[in-house]
């Protein structure tokens, strides 16, 4: 089945639902035989990038490599999808001037730092407020909101389910699918 590269950049705070919404989504990618590719903090951070923290430069660098792989992936031809808090307008922005145009879809997973903080999904929100991990994106480092993200996703209004069902239907309004 033809298949039009893209990627699909979902950019939150930790434990906003970016991977558990990729995920969805990769997962009806696939029923429609598709071929993609999830690049995520698990399969990254332990390899490519085992060498970088979360210092400001630290995520520069992690948002670049993420870029680049990305880059490479969708010239392969596939539907990268990539799940990273990427919490830098710049860096945003340089990725998507990688791709070609129309490539970069930006999504953002609009979850408020509280619900955040409430899911606390791997207890981190705790620890960085137990002063056990600094830098923490919300707390004590930044995130800078999409200011015009193809896709907005609110969490707080609509299941998981429906934010992956969102994206596919964007991806189908711009014959991406
Ligand atoms: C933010 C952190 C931190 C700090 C560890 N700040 O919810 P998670 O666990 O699974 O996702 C978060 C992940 C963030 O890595 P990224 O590569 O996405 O970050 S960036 O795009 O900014 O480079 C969280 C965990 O790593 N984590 N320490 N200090 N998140």
């Amino acid at each position: 089945r033809h298949q039009r590269p893209c990627v699909l950049w979902f950019t939150g705070l930790s434990g906003s639902g970016k991977t558990t919404i990729a995920g969805l989504v990769e997962r009806r990618l696939a029923e429609l035989g598709l071929h993609t590719y999830l690049l995520d903090g698990d399969n990254v951070r332990h390899g490519l990038c085992r060498d970088l923290g979360f210092s400001d430069a630290d995520r520069v660098e992690n948002i670049r490599r993420v870029g680049e792989v990305a880059h490479l992936m969708a010239d392969a031809g596939l539907i990268v999808l990539s799940a990273f808090i990427s919490p830098f307008r710049s860096d945003r922005r340089l990725v998507r001037q990688l791709m070609e145009p129309g490539e970069f879809v930006e999504i953002f997973i609009d979850t408020p730092l509280g619900e955040c903080e409430r899911r606390d999904p791997k207890g981190l929100y705790k620890k960085a407020r137990a002063g056990q991990i600094g830098n923490f994106t919300g707390l004590d480092s930044p995130y800078e909101r999409p200011e015009q993200p193809e896709l907005r996703l609110a969490t707080l209004e609509e299941t998981a389910e429906q934010c992956a069902q969102r994206v596919l239907d964007y991806l189908a309004a711009r014959q991406l699918l």
